[in-house]
């Protein structure tokens, strides 16, 4: 038996489109961090026949979940044997907080590890891209890249840490709705792809947002990063409100916390947000503004990604 982790991530600037489905290549690169003890712990070990176990209940044959990570484990596993499958997250499931990667990340490193393939990250990255393109970033801790590539075979579409630590760097995550949501990432993807009039400005707003952020990052820059995350989450948002039909995932409170955000930052408290493919927000601010912060939002879980390292 052999047990593997991996991070969730939030991506700071977002992925929301492909450029090809069956290989699960992006139009853009996307930029993010990944969430050191929030994420998927994966052990894998030879069996009588194919079982999952998810979060501590056995999941049917039938069933969605079953069937997507079987398909994934026979598409990288080919003549592989019956395995058991045995998976928990830290993180609360479908609820826009990334746990799919986490999930393909940490059952591909344990694919590698079980079957003694002995792949690099790199690799392992592209493998775990297949299962979700997200996936592709959690094999790392901190500022992670998932570069877009353009070859048509995806064998320059893999992701890879940046050097950057930030220790005084803080994520609080502030619930709004952690039950599952009603239309997935992939599907809403898709769909603001091919219906959104405002698609065709996506590539030019992540490559800007893309190079403005490592600039960012590198010179500690917090103003310039949370303008850049909050612009383009609300950008990818934006593009999903003018799909058509809309898809709106925020919600009454997610909509008023924005609005508290934004009077704090009027009185000169640096506190930024990103949200994904859900009603929640991802508060982003400095170590030294911690305590303001939970004065306003005392159930945030606050994160520190480079706390350990
Ligand atoms: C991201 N999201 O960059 C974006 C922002 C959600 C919002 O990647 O179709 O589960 O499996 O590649 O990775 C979530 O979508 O989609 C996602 P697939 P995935 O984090």
């Amino acid at each position: 038996m052999v047990e593997c982790y991996a991070p969730a991530n939030i991506a700071l600037v977002k992925y929301w489109g492909k450029r090809e489905a069956h290989l699960n290549l992006p139009l853009t690169d996307s930029l993010s961090i990944s969430l050191a003890h929030l994420g998927t712990t994966t052990q894998v070990s030879e069996s009588e026949e194919d079982s999952l176990c998810f979060n501590g209940e056995e999941i049917e044959q039938e069933s969605a979940l079953f069937r997507k990570t079987f398909a994934f484990i026979d598409r990288i596993a080919k003549g592989r044997c019956a395995l058991r499958v045995v998976t928990n997250n830290t993180i609360p499931t479908a609820s826009g907080l990334a746990s799919s990667a986490s999930g393909f990340a940490a059952l591909t490193l344990a694919l590698n590890a079980f079957f003694n393939w002995n792949y690099d990250r790199k690799t392992l990255s592209q493998m775990a891209r297949l299962g979700s393109g997200s996936a592709s970033r959690s094999l790392w801790d901190g500022f992670v890249i998932w570069q877009a590539g353009s070859a048509d075979d995806g064998s320059d579409c893999y992701a890879y840490p940046l050097e950057a630590r930030w220790q005084e760097l803080r994520i609080g995550i502030l619930e709004v709705d952690f039950s599952a949501k009603k239309i997935g990432s992939r599907e809403a993807m898709q769909h603001t792809a091919y219906t959104s009039p405002l698609y065709g400005s996506w590539q030019k707003t992540v490559a800007e947002d893309m190079r403005n952020l490592q600039a960012a990052i590198q010179s500690r820059d917090f103003t310039r990063l949370g303008e850049i995350a909050e612009g383009n989450a609300l950008a990818m948002h934006a593009l999903m409100l003018s799909a058509r039909p809309a898809i709106l995932y925020f919600q009454q409170a997610s909509w008023q916390s924005m609005h508290t955000i934004w009077q704090l930052r009027a009185q000169g408290l640096p506190l930024y947000f990103t949200a994904d493919a859900g009603a929640n927000l991802k508060l982003l601010y400095l170590e030294e503004d911690s305590a303001k912060v939970k004065d306003v939002f005392p159930h945030i879980q606050e994160i520190a990604p480079f706390a350990s390292s």
